[in-house]
């Protein structure tokens, strides 16, 4: 393994999850993920390196762990203890950040200490980069827990080219200036040369904090810091169309598939929702409106079924609990009032599928209901386009989802809105095929064109774009 990298990511999570064998060995999984498979083509060509935490907890007073090379990647774990998970992840990420940058749905809190220790790890991703990037070489930051590393990174490493792109919304300024340390955030971000954003929205919204928060002077797409240019654009990011389409086609799925809308009895449409179980995600409000149209007799849980899959998440953060607990009992309702025996209508799964499990279910689904709150892309809404290849299917989807601005042909619906998000269901599950297809056609192109190896290289690009203007040399492999 070379000491030094030419590209550099930085992310919160490794691509590998560590695994315990029933020998009590350790060893490590590629965890199945969009970031990984939009940049390790790069990271192949580019002699890549890949900075993150490994995911479990490391004894406090424990050294710093060893590098290791998975499938032909370089791979650079940082160690986190209980305290700096609970703290630094837990806390400031997931309990001050997360629900604030998504229009504070649940309320953000801030705690002096849980900052200390996002300053603190961020530093020690931020050490790791400095010291692995080669001279000139390009590290790229990834999302809303890491914020502060551009910054520390350009004080260690003037030479680096540092990329960020945020995954998550970006709130407006009347928001974000609850943030106690709001200064040393943005600060953060203006370390690196680019900073990208799921939409143009997130990129305005950026550029004038700078001006309300630093009195810099902003222009449509980039700001001057310290003699700098700092660039500031959206990259809306996408998934891998292909794999889909090769998972799509494979009999075990297709086959699985039939067996899904057997199992369900047949039914004349099935809905589907795919979410990480998450507040920003709407599911109450997905569920409320199904039960609601039940209640008015409009549809019947013979003819119509719905699927709901809500992976687990942040199981230890408190509004997570909340959550499970307030769907569970909306789906028992449900269930208890127009389910019967062997035919409950909603079927609800609380457990992470296998990927051609979520596939054939995809593949099984006449309406994708996709209705966050607020979402910075949201990639269950791509997969399920990806994955309908005969062009049938119908797309119910947020307005306050990222990915409502490319996919365009989609049934819109503001969540907020049960009495809309109920005329949008009965106007989907009556929609003229034609129509449909038309729809569904349209918005597999975009995707065709749209991937993620295509957000990856404009990314890319950019920064290569630059760094020719500044007169430094492409930065191509
Ligand atoms: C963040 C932003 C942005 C879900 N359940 C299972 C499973 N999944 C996969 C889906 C999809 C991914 O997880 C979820 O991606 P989303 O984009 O929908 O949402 P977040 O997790 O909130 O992601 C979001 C994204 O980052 C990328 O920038 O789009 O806005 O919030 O790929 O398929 N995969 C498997 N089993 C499951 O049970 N295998």
């Amino acid at each position: 393994m070379s000491s030094k990298s030419d590209f550099v990511v930085v992310a919160n999570r490794l691509p590998v999850d560590r695994v315990v064998d029933a020998d009590g060995s350790g060893s490590w999984r590629r965890s199945p993920g969009g970031l990984v498979t939009a940049v390790e083509p790069l990271m192949r060509k580019r002699d890549g390196a890949w900075i993150g935490w490994a995911g479990d907890a490391t004894p406090e007073g424990d050294g710093p762990l060893p590098p290791f090379e998975n499938d032909g990647l370089s791979l650079y774990p940082i160690a986190l203890t209980e305290n700096e998970i609970a703290w630094y992840y837990e806390g400031f990420s997931n309990t001050s950040l997360w629900p604030l940058y998504h229009d504070a749905i649940v309320p953000a809190e801030y705690h002096r200490e849980w900052w200390t220790k996002y300053v603190a790890v961020n530093q020690r991703f931020a050490d790791a980069a400095a010291e692995i990037a080669d001279t000139d070489a390009f590290v790229w930051v990834h999302d809303y827990q890491l914020q502060l590393v551009p910054k520390m990174l350009r004080e260690l490493r003037p030479d680096v080219r540092i990329g960020y792109f945020l995954h998550i919304p970006f709130p407006p300024t009347e928001l974000f200036t609850q943030i106690p340390w709001r200064r040393q955030i943005v600060e953060g971000l203006l370390g690196a040369d680019l900073v990208g954003f799921q939409t143009p929205g997130a990129a305005a919204n950026f550029l004038r904090l700078t001006r309300d928060l630093l009195q810099l002077k902003p222009a449509r797409q980039s700001v001057e810091v310290d003699g700098r240019t700092v660039r500031v654009r959206a990259f809306p990011i996408s998934i891998d169309a292909e794999a889909f389409t090769d998972l799509v086609n494979s009999p075990d799925v297709i086959a699985r598939a039939e067996q899904i809308r057997h199992d369900l009895g047949n039914p004349r449409r099935m809905m589907l929702g795919i979410d990480r179980l998450d507040y920003t995600k709407g599911i109450d409000k997905r569920l409320e409106a199904f039960e609601e149209l039940l209640d008015d007799g409009k549809i019947s849980s013979e003819d119509v079924v719905m699927v709901q899959v809500a992976t687990p998440s942040r199981e230890r953060v408190e509004q997570y609990r909340m959550l499970r607990e307030q769907i569970e009992r909306t789906v028992g309702r449900i269930n208890g009032t127009y389910g019967s025996v062997g035919n409950p209508a909603v079927n609800y799964i609380h457990r992470s599928l296998p990927r051609e499990e979520l596939v054939a279910l995809y593949l099984a689904a006449d309406i994708m209901v996709v209705t966050p709150y607020r979402d910075g892309m949201n990639l269950v809404a791509k997969e399920y386009v990806a994955c309908r290849q005969d062009g049938t299917g119908a797309l119910v989807l947020s307005e306050f989802a990222g990915a409502s601005l490319e996919l365009k042909q989609a049934f819109l619906v503001n969540p907020y809105d049960i009495e809309g998000l109920k005329a949008k269901y009965l106007e989907v599950l009556n929609a003229d095929e034609a129509d449909l297809k038309k729809r569904m056609r349209a918005m597999r192109r975009y995707l065709q064109r749209h991937d993620v190896m295509h957000w990856a290289q404009t990314f890319v690009d950019d920064m290569d774009a630059a760094r020719e203007r500044d007169g430094r040399g492409s930065a191509r492999p």
